[in-house]
């Protein structure tokens, strides 16, 4: 195990609840009901992409104005909703399981899709432990795509295969198997079924619960 690469929402921070407070906000806007279970797919998806959901969801046509218009109205109501986030916010275990994988010499890398990764990094103070933020600012494909993973990756100079990705989205977890990666999943096992191994989250997770899978080649 040479580097670490997280996924952000859901993960370190519960801003996945945050995302799917505003989406839903917008649906009722727009005059229909978005659930939780509506909201898994948006998981790890770009803003652009996880609105043509949405609106699908609702059976909503929309002109390319109209979709930017929902889409920044979205966002702003989400950043109101971060501008509260206080390093306590950080999920529990996360921290000493970083500071862990420091102290071992392993790369911590950041690979989200969110555009505003950088923002809610500065708000949980979190953006020192990083040697490199792969944000939504830097991908051109969003996940599934394996791009985000890759460019961890290449910026911590460590190959594919010694490096494990941390991911609570069916996406992301998709997006860390095509880049050939390890990937744990954070989260319910019956929703992140590709994943090498999932834990509830990192309270009590240590490296030595690692080793073994860092030690499988598949
Ligand atoms: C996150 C969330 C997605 C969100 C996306 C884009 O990705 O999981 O729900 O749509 O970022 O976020 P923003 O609108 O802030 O650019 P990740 O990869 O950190 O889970
Ligand atoms: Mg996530």
């Amino acid at each position: 195990m040479h580097a670490f690469l997280f996924d952000l929402d859901g993960v370190l921070v519960d801003t996945a609840r945050f995302h799917f407070l505003a989406w839903q906000r917008l649906a009722h806007q727009l005059g229909f009901e978005f659930t939780e279970t509506q909201n898994e797919a948006l998981k790890g998806i770009s803003r652009m992409d996880s609105l043509e959901i949405v609106l699908k969801t609702g059976g909503i046509q929309a002109t390319n104005e109209e979709k930017l218009r929902y889409a920044e109205e979205k966002n702003a109501y989400y950043l109101r909703l971060c501008s509260e986030m206080t390093p306590a916010d950080v999920l529990p275990g996360v921290l000493n399981f970083i500071r862990q994988a420091r102290e071992r010499g392993i790369l911590i890398g950041l690979g989200s899709a969110s555009k505003n990764a950088g923002t809610i990094l500065d708000h949980v103070g979190l953006r020192p432990y990083f040697d490199t933020i792969v944000d939504g600012n830097r991908v051109r494909k969003s996940k599934p795509d394996p791009e985000v993973f890759q460019i961890g990756a290449a910026d911590l100079g460590v190959l594919p295969g010694s490096a494990v990705v941390f991911e609570d989205a069916v996406a992301g977890v998709e997006a860390a198997k095509r880049a050939g990666m390890k990937v744990v999943g954070i989260g319910d096992p019956a929703i992140l079924k590709e994943a090498d191994r999932v834990f509830p989250n990192f309270e009590g997770l240590s490296l030595t619960q690692l080793e073994e899978l860092a030690a499988e080649t598949k």
